[in-house]
């Protein structure tokens, strides 16, 4: 009697257990990493730029109202492929040997989609990867070879290579909601990481935008005509503005039916993917922007307005078939009863020039490159409306989704998670500087090597292997156009940075500090 009554207490305990190990899974939160690739935070209407109002994106704009905006988003290494290797292994550069876009990715390392796969997450990543090796921690993984293709792009899947034919922006949403609906059946909670080329060089216009902001004229910006006075070498010498590096061809898409061809890498890779009738849509467009560009005979700063009006007008046209990507998500989620259990996050690899300083690109620990856009909304946890001042990293996305998850924490990253500050609570051990650095150099564009440091106001940025010096008050000077590194009212400041870069170079072990 007394034997059989103990057996039914412990059937009945491990019931419970169970009972409470399925509740605990099904309560876990899903994770949607919405990523794009070159977004810069000025083509956020959210972020209230000075293109906010012309070219607005709601539906990125309804994850900041249903959640968070964060203001001081930035990243450790500021070009694709080691912002990508920060975000998996939760590392800088110099620790997951992800330093510049042509190395290859380590994927034996550990990285938060191996971990929450193996606390039973399933996990996807579909679109842009760019890391040379094949995704690991991965359920399903469809991804673009190296940068992509616009129109009619070949998609990598394990053991095979298929081409499809439309626009990437509106595939790479299509096959996110196909493995949604795919993976409703495995009852696990999941983590997907929808990762866009667009609006990625060279901008090319989705089908449904072509003639999106034809008759628009964008504001342009205070520096579009930076002489780099006060600037070091490192500002005057690159390889990245628009009035030298952008092409009339490949760039702005003025191509000569005539005589550019199969012969010409970037036709190649751009118009030259397109069929028949994507190119008469296209054509019909930008054959009258030719003709016109061909009668007006510009030179000097004219020729450099018409050439930022163009970019504009495709680079914003691009980001507008992101933003309607994001608003399927979004209206999938609550048509599905997923939208109260699903953290989404929206992120860019890293920010870009929209004309500032007279560039295009990115790379420069100046802010529009620096500073990525960030917006998370998952209701109950993180306040409507709400925005962040403190100073995060796409460092930490690794760790917020373990610790979101109850994923164990492997102890070796190097990020801090964004819990508290989602929250919107504001912990007083913050961090309260960022270290960046920056590695791709001889290189396309021409930014030398460097690294620095910013404490949310003043910025030093160090170029070491000419070991020129620029340091910033983004208070009094936010578009970085005086360098005071050597005014002598300031020293005390440059001093405690150069102190602070120092300090932050031995927490995460730089090897070769400068
Ligand atoms: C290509 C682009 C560059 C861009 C790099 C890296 N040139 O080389 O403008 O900086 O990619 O971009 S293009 O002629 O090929 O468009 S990244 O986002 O992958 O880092
Ligand atoms: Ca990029």
């Amino acid at each position: 009697m007394k034997n059989s009554f103990f057996i039914l207490l412990i059937l009945l305990i491990a019931a419970a257990c169970s009972f409470n190990e399925e509740k605990k899974q099904a309560d876990k939160p899903n994770i949607i990493f919405i990523f794009s690739d070159d977004h810069a935070f000025q083509a956020i209407s959210a972020y209230q730029s000075r293109l906010a109002e012309l070219a607005p994106t709601p539906n990125i704009d309804r994850i900041a109202k249903n959640g968070m905006r964060f203001d001081r988003a930035y990243v450790t290494n500021s070009i694709c492929a080691p912002s990508r290797a920060s975000v998996l292994t939760g590392l800088h550069s110099h620790s997951n040997g992800h330093r510049t876009n042509n190395d290859t990715f380590d994927g034996s390392q550990t990285t938060f989609p191996k971990l929450l796969q193996a606390n039973g997450y399933s996990t996807a990543l579909i679109g842009k990867w760019h890391l040379k090796s094949e995704p690991t921690g991965f359920d399903h993984w469809e991804i673009l070879p190296g940068q992509g293709h616009y129109y009619n792009p070949d998609f990598i899947v394990p053991g095979d290579t298929i081409r499809e034919t439309g626009y990437v922006t509106e595939i790479i949403t299509d096959k996110t909601i196909s493995w949604l609906n795919e993976q409703k059946e495995s009852g696990k909670p999941f983590m997907l990481m929808m990762q866009h080329k667009a609006p990625h060089r060279e901008w090319e216009k989705g089908p449904k935008q072509l003639s999106l902001y034809e008759d628009v004229t964008f504001p342009e910006p205070d520096n579009l005509f930076d002489e780099y006075t006060s600037r070091t070498s490192a500002a005057k010498d690159q390889d990245m503005t628009i009035e030298k590096t952008m092409q009339l061809k490949s760039d702005l898409k003025l191509w000569d039916h005539a005589t550019d061809s199969t012969e010409n890498r970037s036709w190649k890779r751009t118009y030259g993917r397109m069929n028949a009738s994507q190119r008469a849509a296209w054509d019909a467009v930008y054959d009258p922007i030719k003709r016109e560009f061909d009668s007006l005979n510009l030179s000097g700063k004219d020729l450099v307005k018409w050439k930022y009006q163009r970019y504009m007008r495709d680079y914003l046209a691009v980001i507008r078939a992101v933003d309607e990507s994001v608003g399927e998500i979004l209206d999938y989620l609550e048509a599905n009863g997923l939208s109260e259990n699903t953290l989404i996050v929206y992120t860019s690899d890293q920010g870009f020039y929209l004309g500032e300083h007279g560039w295009f690109d990115k790379r420069f620990m100046y802010e529009e490159s620096f500073r990525t856009p960030l917006l998370m909304s998952w209701p109950g946890v993180i306040p409507a409306g709400s925005n962040s001042q403190a100073l995060v990293s796409n460092l930490d996305f690794a760790q917020t989704f373990l610790d979101i998850t109850q994923t164990p924490d492997p102890g070796t990253m190097q990020g801090l998670s964004l819990l508290p500050v989602m929250k919107g609570e504001s912990p007083e051990n913050w961090r309260k500087s960022l270290y960046y650095a920056y590695y791709e150099y001889p290189g396309v564009h021409s930014v030398k090597k460097h690294d620095g440091a910013f404490d949310g106001r003043y910025k030093l940025i160090h170029f070491y292997e000419t070991d020129e010096w620029e340091f910033y008050d983004l208070l009094s000077d936010p578009n970085e156009m005086n360098n005071i590194y050597s005014s002598p009212e300031i020293q005390n400041q440059v001093e405690r940075m150069k102190n602070e870069l120092k300090r932050l170079q031995e927490e995460y072990a730089v090897e070769n500090a400068q």
